[in-house]
């Protein structure tokens, strides 16, 4: 409700929100959460709530009115079609030198991503987080998280017979004949729903296609998992198709927050105006960057430190298909969700997932998106003129790396005697060096805030999100920001309230 006091507001409703959100209601504190996407719990015209991959609707895009797919083109053709401009549920955001895509709605990233559950090797964490205790992050956090996201791995067995994993086993065959270490990885996803699936006894979500634009089934998103055990708690309120603007001291004490309500369109169609004692920003790397830049560089938040802004990195993302010869085929039924990857971190700084390319034919293309050690850190900087947060990434960062990358594929081609495809991104384009699926940074840890995510300048501010990490996590980034967030609440609730 407009002028409506609260003791704690949390801003987004991804992992970092999502792990706020339950723990502070657990303890007792009611929470409002407030978010810019859509409440995704509502079927369609077609019944579903999700749209598929393989055909892109209004559903599919946040404010675009034409589809921004990642894999741009097909054996020459492009991809890309026209949609209704809508509030949908991946954003492609265009920061200058780079792509951000970012899940909206409830459940955030989880809504939209492929569910790989990762917790970095021990002897990388120091790296990810050198200010943060390893000992208790391996032995309470990340298994806390873990077990509340509900991931698990691929049944070994079922693996190997599976049609729809012909491609992870392509993969694996070729990583090992080059003596690469393969893995499986583990992930949210129901591996019992996807035996079924596979059975042909429930409807097909994973072996459908479904990634990017949401799962309607056998995906366990935030949804399923914290946000509906903090709604349980009945401490939690959520506000759909709500944007935060701004946050600045209120007279009174606490913190005046400005919220726009939006139309499925976009347009803000009501100004709201709530004080909270306490503000957690969840947004998402980019969006607690974009925030706090502009309230810091405009004057609403004015004891910000100068780390605010810094240190953004994109976990490395590139992307890269191989293609394969005749007698490798790698199945026209494709998993969405995948399951394997291919580690060389410690020899050539690259840890690559062996994807799917789920089209439904078969393609003989081995696909991957490979986490590289990036040195490059970019700044979120508030372009007065334009009204607007700018990022100083560029292109050019990406060639460590497409390097990195590069000492496992330009191996693995030379022994099998294959090539990389020059069609996936492009006319003969080779790597998808242009986006990131993993914005990570902006407000890092023991620097813009304390060591537990306190902001500096302003008592009863918060950063929750991904926003915390300094740019690399060395694999897929969702378990070390739910497991860094499960350790920041319970210091916080100790100590703060
Ligand atoms: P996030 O989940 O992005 O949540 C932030 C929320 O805040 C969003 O719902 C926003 O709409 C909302 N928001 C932003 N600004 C505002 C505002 N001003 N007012 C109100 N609400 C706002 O943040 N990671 C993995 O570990 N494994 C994977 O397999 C994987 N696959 C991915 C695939 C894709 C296509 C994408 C896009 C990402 C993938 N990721 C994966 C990355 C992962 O989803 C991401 O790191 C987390 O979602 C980030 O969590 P945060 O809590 O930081």
């Amino acid at each position: 409700d407009p002028g409506a006091h609260v003791p704690v507001l949390v801003v987004g409703t991804g992992y970092g929100g999502s792990v706020a959100a339950l723990r502070l209601a657990q303890a007792g504190v009611d929470v409002h959460m407030v978010e810019m996407g859509m409440a995704w719990d509502t079927p369609g015209p077609d019944g579903k709530i999700f749209a598929n991959t393989t055909s892109p609707d209004h559903r599919s895009y946040w404010l675009r009115t034409r589809t921004k797919q990642p894999l741009s083109n097909f054996l020459g053709f492009p991809l890309d079609k026209n949609v209704p401009r809508y509030t949908g549920i991946l954003d492609a955001e265009e920061m200058g030198g780079i792509i951000v895509y970012q899940g909206r709605g409830v459940g955030g990233g989880s809504l939209v991503n492929g569910g790989m559950a990762v917790t970095p090797k021990r002897e990388n964490f120091g790296a990810v987080l050198p200010s943060v205790d390893a000992d208790e992050m391996y032995s309470v956090y990340y298994p806390r998280a873990n077990t509340a996201l509900g991931v698990g791995t691929v049944d070994p067995a079922w693996f190997e017979t599976a049609d729809c994993y012909q491609y992870a086993r392509v993969g694996r065959k070729h990583a090992q004949r080059s003596g690469f270490p393969f893995v499986f990885v583990p992930d949210v996803y129901d591996w019992d729903y996807m035996k079924q699936e596979a059975a042909g006894t429930v409807t097909r979500s994973a072996l459908a296609g479904e990634i990017l634009y949401g799962n309607n089934h056998g995906k366990k998103s935030l949804q399923q998992t914290y946000l509906a055990r903090a709604r349980a708690t009945g401490r939690v309120t959520v506000s759909p198709l709500h944007k935060v603007t701004s946050v600045a001291p209120a007279s009174g004490g606490g913190y005046t927050v400005v919220v726009e309500q939006l139309d499925t369109g976009g347009n803000a169609v009501a100004v709201k105006t709530v004080t909270a004692d306490r503000v957690f920003f969840a947004a998402g790397s980019v969006g607690t960057s974009k925030l706090l830049v502009k309230l810091k560089a405009t004057g609403a938040l004015p004891g910000l430190n100068g780390e605010v802004g810094r240190g953004w990195g994109d976990n490395g993302n590139v992307m890269c298909g191989r293609a394969n010869h005749l007698w490798d085929p790698t199945g026209s039924l494709q998993s969405s969700i995948p399951c394997s990857g291919i580690d060389n971190w410690a020899a050539g700084g690259a840890f690559a997932e062996v994807a799917p390319l789920p089209t439904g034919i078969e393609t003989y293309a081995s696909f991957y998106l490979s986490i590289t050690k990036n040195p490059h850190r970019a700044r979120f900087t508030w372009n007065a003129a334009a009204g607007r947060v700018d990022l100083d990434w560029q292109t050019a960062w990406k060639q460590p790396s497409i390097d990195m990358a590069r000492t496992i594929f330009d191996k693995i081609n030379a022994k099998e005697g294959t090539i990389y495809r020059t069609d996936l991104f492009g006319i003969y384009k080779i790597w998808g060096d242009h986006l990131t699926y993993h914005p990570l940074g902006g407000a890092v840890l023991n620097r813009a805030t304390d060591n537990y995510g306190r902001l500096h300048g302003h008592p009863g501010l918060y950063v929750i999100d991904g926003a915390l990490i300094p740019g690399n996590t060395s694999v897929n980034p969702f378990v070390t920001i739910t497991a860094l967030a499960e350790r920041n609440i319970e210091a916080i609730i100790a100590a703060d309230l």
